[in-house]
């Protein structure tokens, strides 16, 4: 395990707090600062500004702490149930953003042909007048649902807002077809209703946890990396289905290293060894599924034996795991993952997860999947917008995906094209996402883009779809502006406060005042009757019966807390057609899908190509840290996992690659990385490779991470798209290794 002890690995928080000070002396020159005056942990602020955190999409409590007007460190909120008083790397290293040098410092518009990122800056004034004008040009001209709306991130729930008073419907984020949309799917097929974010899992008490692919630890969402941790320190144990040996693979019991893409044929033979030595939980599965017998029928012949040659799990692994699984049912917890779009199957395989988390009778109980509530906390009275005159546009003309339940980010973007749409989108609004990182065949959003009318983004710091813009607008940092409030559904119901810890700097501004700018622009007066976010934010919170003072000194406000389970009395009911868990979904066979998951084969990799996989680093958030120095101080740039057989008979390589060599990475289509550095490891099979996601920028402004690694983004020309739902399986790539020439 890569010289990481047990004991550290439960304490990663405290590590990753430990690392980002470290790392902060070694470059500090770029804030003009010294590290104590930063990241070290024993320099407390004079003032102490509860928030909650933006540094990804898991929204921890954090207590920023000021002297002296900057914000000297952050740390966990103690009373945020998120953040239980830690906060993972990238949360501690989130200064490393608002101090960034290469932030966006003023409205900028583009004076060059798209794409060459040459721009002038220009008076908030001028870019707001220009970007309402583009608005009305194509709301009078086209009608408004031709303007789409991509947003990730909190702060988007304003322009959310204003685009659906400006009349569109088009509205989609990153964060369904390209990451979590088929666990939804497939989860809401069996039980119900799907999981939504944070997930209410009881990792806690679980007392084996099994991760297929889920490689928490590296994949650092704090609350369930504290869980985790306490879990195994209470004496739980893991079963880890993964190609690579993850980090925590490294403490797990069984690591099942499985041909990628066969998590299905795993799946099922653990079922049919479960269901055949009557390991399952019985009196669950009558009191609450339909569908045993022919689930029963459909395992029959799924044996271990069948599994075998598919995934390279040897039958008597496949038996001993299913095992040791099913013996502490119904602690017994399958994570049902979250970005699972990986090979197009990917709802089928979310379907299975969810069966066999049912046969392990999970679902409802203590260590297994919890029933999560809510706050309610109502909307802050505007009128509502007026329905739009035509329906969203992002599915293929004919077809369609029946089940899908949000909009597809890709779907918008193909929409672009008007051969192929219902009608054609003529502009974007782009918030907060990277879409030339964040979706598949960055050819087929460049040919889009170049089809636009108009084309802005909010964004905090120059990225590649920055570069791609007519407006770019600089939006202050999460500790510089007030968001609206996240009344969270989960385990614990609470309602978070994010507020303004410093002033923004340069020109920056809130979202909620470039939203409401622009609907004014637009004659949208009456959705922003508000003087500012905070007189906005204190009206909800008395329509909420809350105290507003409790809110602002805290940062979180806990609801009370219902039974999440049956053993604190919740008898747990399945909002299904059928009202219970559905092993078979009549509804998937109505529309012609397997209504029990089934097993193809994935495509083999040419010969002498790998797959291509990728995943998270603990230190970087998708592309956005790249260019943070604290981030990048303990991981300056990507490096692709060769296995350490293969390196040694690659074609084209005079010697065995060694680890710190550089390659080039050319996938099927041709497109060619820039030069990475080679991580050789017994830790991945021969059959791929892996890489951190987001690293091999390309946008002038980012004076750190531009040319740093190798873009993921730019190999995955190729994705598969999921038929149940329409999300995009981008594990579908292949590269070769070619050598870089040595330079003069
Ligand atoms: N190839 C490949 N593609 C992937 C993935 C992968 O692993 N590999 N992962 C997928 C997954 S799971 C997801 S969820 C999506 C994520 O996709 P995205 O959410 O698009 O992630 P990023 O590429 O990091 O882009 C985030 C952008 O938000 C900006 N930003 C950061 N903070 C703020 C802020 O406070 N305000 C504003 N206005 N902007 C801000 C950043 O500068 C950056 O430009 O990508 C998906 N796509
Ligand atoms: N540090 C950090 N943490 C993050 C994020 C981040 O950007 N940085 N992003 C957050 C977000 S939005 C998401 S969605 C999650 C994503 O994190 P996860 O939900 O864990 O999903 P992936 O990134 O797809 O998982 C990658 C793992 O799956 C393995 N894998 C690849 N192919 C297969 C296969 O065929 N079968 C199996 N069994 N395993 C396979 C890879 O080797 C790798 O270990 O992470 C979240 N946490
Ligand atoms: S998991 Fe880390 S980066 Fe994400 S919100 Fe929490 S502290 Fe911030
Ligand atoms: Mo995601």
């Amino acid at each position: 395990m890569a010289g990481i002890t047990r004991r550290q690995f439960i304490k990663l928080g405290a590590v990753g707090a430990g690392a980002v000070a470290v790392g902060s002396g070694l470059t500090t020159g770029w804030w003009g600062l010294e590290a104590h005056e930063l990241a070290d942990p024993k320099t407390d602020g004079d003032r102490l500004v509860p928030t909650f955190c933006e540094a990804c999409f898991w929204k921890c409590g954090v207590l920023a702490h000021v002297k002296g007007g900057r914000v000297t460190k952050l740390t966990g909120n103690p009373k945020h149930p998120l953040s239980r008083g830690r906060l993972c790397p990238r949360g501690y290293a989130a200064t490393g953003l608002l101090y960034d040098p290469d932030r966006l410092k003023q409205p900028l518009v583009r004076v060059k042909r798209r794409g060459e990122d040459v721009f002038t800056p220009v008076s908030w004034d001028a870019a707001l007048d220009r970007v309402a004008g583009g608005m009305a040009k194509i709301r009078d001209n086209v009608g408004p649902e031709a303007l789409a709306l991509f947003s990730h991130g909190f702060g988007g729930s304003w322009f959310g807002q204003l685009v659906r008073a400006y009349g569109s419907p088009n509205i989609a984020a990153p964060s369904y077809a390209q990451c979590r949309g088929p666990r939804e799917v497939g989860y809401g097929l069996t039980f119900g209703s799907g999981l939504g974010s944070p997930e209410p899992i009881d990792l806690e008490n679980a007392r084996v946890i099994t991760l297929i692919g889920s490689h928490l630890g590296e994949n650092m969402h704090n609350t369930q990396v504290q869980e985790l941790a306490d879990a195994i320190g209470k004496g739980a144990e893991l079963v880890v289905v993964d190609p690579r040996y993850s980090t925590v693979a490294g403490k797990a019991r069984y690591w099942l290293p499985v041909k990628p893409g066969t998590d299905i044929a795993l799946l099922l033979a653990w079922m049919n060894v479960i269901v055949e030595e009557k390991r399952f939980d019985e009196a669950y599965i009558q009191a609450y599924a339909a569908g045993f017998d022919e689930l029963r029928k459909h395992l029959a012949d799924k044996t271990p034996e069948w599994a075998y040659p598919l995934t390279g799990i040897a039958p008597e692994l496949i038996r001993e795991s299913a095992r040791f699984i099913s013996a502490h049912r119904p602690a017994s917890l399958v994570h049902p993952g979250r970005h699972t779009t990986w090979y197009g199957d990917d709802t089928q395989r979310a379907r299975a997860m969810a069966i066999l988390a049912a046969l392990l009778g999970s679902y409802g109980r203590r260590g297994g999947y919890l029933v999560a509530s809510k706050m309610d906390v109502p909307p802050y009275p505007i009128p509502k917008p007026a329905r739009s005159p035509r329906p969203p546009v992002d599915k293929p003309k004919a077809g369609g995906f029946p089940f899908a339940d949000e909009l597809l980010a890709q779907g918008l973007r193909d929409a672009t094209a008007p051969d192929t749409a219902a009608y054609p989108i003529e502009g974007w609004l782009v918030y907060g996402t990277n879409l030339l990182y964040s979706l598949p065949n960055q050819k087929a959003t460049i040919e889009a883009i170049q089809r636009l009318d108009l084309l802005v983004t909010i964004d905090v710091l120059p990225s590649e779809i920055t570069g791609w813009s007519d407006v770019v607008l600089p939006e202050s940092t999460y500790l510089e502006r007030h968001d609206d409030l996240w009344a969270a559904s989960y385990k614990q119901p609470f309602v978070a406060l994010r507020q303004q810890v410093v002033p923004p700097m340069y020109d920056s501004r809130p979202g909620w005042w470039i939203a409401r700018e622009i609907g004014r622009r637009l004659g949208l007066t009456d959705v922003f009757p508000w003087r500012d976010a905070s007189e906005y934010l204190q009206k909800r919170i008395a329509l909420a019966g809350l105290d507003w003072k409790d809110l602002e000194s805290t940062g979180v406000i806990l609801g009370p807390k219902r039974a999440t389970c049956e053993e604190e009395g919740l008898r747990p009911t399945f909002p299904t057609e059928s009202g219970k868990i559905e092993l078979y979904s009549a509804a998937l066979a109505q529309a012609g899908f397997d209504p029990m998951p089934a097993f193809y084969a994935p495509e083999e990799a040419p010969p002498g190509a790998f797959r291509l996989l990728t995943g998270r680093s603990p230190l970087h958030t998708f592309s956005t840290t790249s260019n943070n120095r604290l981030a990048a101080d303990c991981y300056p740039e990507n490096e692709v996992w060769v296995n350490a057989t293969a390196a040694r008979g690659l074609p084209g390589f005079q010697k065995p690659l060694a680890s710190g060599d550089r390659v080039m990475l050319v996938n099927q289509d041709g497109v060619r990385s820039g030069p990475v550095k080679v991580k050789v490891t017994e830790r991945i099979r021969g059959d791929c490779v892996y890489l951190v996601h987001g690293w091999g920028h390309t946008a002038k402004g980012l004076s750190y991470a531009r040319g740093k690694g190798a873009s993921d983004s730019a190999l995955m020309t190729r994705y598969r798209t999921d038929p149940v739902m329409g999300g995009t399986g981008m594990s579908v790539n292949f590269v070769r290794l070619e050598r870089v020439e040595a330079r003069s």
